[in-house]
């Protein structure tokens, strides 16, 4: 037993969901809450520190996806036994604590093989679970709308289907819990057969809705606003903020991944310029890669953004573990380029003067207070500027195609026609400006439209 990460537990536990009513959750029924045992390895790739804080957010992982966190195990190893992960004399401890406990499953902080799930399961004659089954479980239950339950159910699939073999087992009256949720009907029991079907449907719908998106996404730019997204970790105070810019009513809740479907809003700034803003899904740690592949039509909008505010809570412990984590995410879905800016929220409950100095270009804001808010919004209207330049073209008559990619991904301001050309002023983007340089007029010398 770690009484200190216990303890920690249990006071993530006491500001958790668990105290939010069904009614509020509008879930499922939380008369009953799981018993659950959290096991980490220390080991030569992992650090003791690191490896408490990653227990630390498992256990509120645990406690958002409704059961408790009854003990944490750790153990130090040289690296996983290939076949049970821990050790076996351990998972027989384990196996021990679980019964003396009245323990219903025993969750991971690292993904399990296939293999390792079974063969812990075997001894502990209960669920074994690893982090990903938890953070799908989150998803599964805050899922709502037709997109977000058709991506969740697909990266539900995608995490059970290698692990069907050895399912079925006698100790699976645990239906309803951990793991065993999900927006659809699917039950883990059903032959390969059919969840293979059900996956290539999902992934055919999800392209459906991602294509409506891409026009979406086609008309936002042709109506010459530019887009924002609000990206961070999840419970950084991302929807907070859209709420107070955009006056919006998006879910704010003090609980992890409170948002999943993306909501867009209009909003001015200061200058006049009107942009798109748009709250997105809260990362984590090692965010799944089944649920980074599913809700790719969503991530999309992070990809298509010109500017990212990411948002960081100041007031946790490990504000750099979180940046890092999100960077890793927007890596992962190919954003890792898009324009960022770094905000420090929560300025009310931790003092971001430190942060702001390791951090040259960031801003601190208190989404709750509304301090730092127009610094924020001036900031980003520099940012934007900057990004957007305007510039003049030069296209000859027979590049009609040309032409149309200006009017596609620009702003056109003013049109001039020669007899062997036709001169646009437009307002580019850094990445339209590259991709059409061979037609770009140099400044100086060129007499204007
Ligand atoms: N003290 C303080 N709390 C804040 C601030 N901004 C947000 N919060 C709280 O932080 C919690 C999470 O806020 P959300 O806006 O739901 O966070 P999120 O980033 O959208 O979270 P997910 O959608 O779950 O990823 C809520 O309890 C908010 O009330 C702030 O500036 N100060
Ligand atoms: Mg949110």
């Amino acid at each position: 037993m770690d009484n200190e990460l216990l303890k920690m537990r249990s006071e993530s536990h006491r500001g958790g969901f668990g105290e939010l009513g069904g009614e509020e959750r509008g879930l499922i029924d939380r008369s009953f809450r799981e018993r659950i045992i959290v096991v980490g390895l220390i080991d030569e790739e992992k650090s003791e520190t690191s490896t408490r804080v990653e227990l630390q957010e498992l256990c509120r992982l645990v406690d958002t996806a409704g059961a408790d966190v009854v003990d944490v195990v750790m153990q130090r190893r040289k690296s996983p036994d290939p076949a049970t992960f821990i050790g076996k004399g351990k998972a027989r401890e384990i196996y021990q604590l679980a019964e003396s406990l009245d323990a219903d499953t025993v969750v991971f902080n690292d993904e399990l093989t296939p293999a390792q799930q079974f063969n812990l399961e075997k001894i502990f004659h209960r669920s074994a679970l690893d982090r990903t089954a938890v953070i799908l479980d989150i998803f599964a239950q805050n899922a709502s709308t037709p997109e977000g339950k058709a991506q969740v159910e697909l990266a539900q699939l995608q995490y059970r289907l290698p692990r069907l073999k050895g399912q079925g087992r006698d100790f699976s009256q645990q239906a309803g819990g951990i793991g065993t949720r999900g927006p659809g009907e699917t039950k883990l029991e059903i032959d390969r057969r059919r969840l293979v079907r059900r996956v290539n449907k999902l992934q055919r719908q999800l392209k459906v809705v991602g294509a409506h998106r891409d026009n979406q996404s086609k008309r936002r730019r042709r109506s010459l606003n530019q887009s924002v997204a609000i990206v961070g970790y999840t419970n950084a105070g991302k929807s907070t903020l859209l709420n107070l810019l955009a006056n919006s009513d998006a879910i704010v809740a003090d609980r992890l991944f409170a948002t999943l479907d993306p909501l867009t809003r209009r909003l001015q700034l200061p200058g006049g310029e009107s942009i798109f803003l748009t709250d997105t899904v809260g990362f984590v740690q090692r965010l799944p890669h089944q649920l980074v592949k599913a809700f790719k039509t969503t991530l999309d909008v992070v990809i298509d953004a010109d500017l990212l505010i990411h948002i960081v809570d100041c007031s946790q412990a490990s504000p750099e573990t979180q940046i890092d984590a999100v960077h890793n995410v927007l890596e992962e879905i190919g954003a890792g380029e898009v324009p960022e800016m770094l905000v420090f929220n929560k300025s009310d409950k931790f003092d971001p003067s430190q942060l702001l100095m390791e951090y040259p270009d960031s801003v601190a804001i208190s989404a709750h207070s509304g301090a730092g808010i127009e610094k924020l919004l001036s900031a980003v209207a520099d940012q934007l500027r900057s990004v957007w330049d305007v510039v003049e073209l030069a296209i000859p008559f027979d590049k009609g195609d040309v032409l149309a990619q200006v009017h596609r991904e620009g702003q056109v301001l003013g049109e001039r026609v020669t007899e062997e050309k036709m001169f646009i002023q437009a307002r580019l983007d850094t990445l339209s400006r590259s991709r059409l340089s061979s037609f770009l007029v140099e400044s100086e010398g060129h007499d204007g439209i």
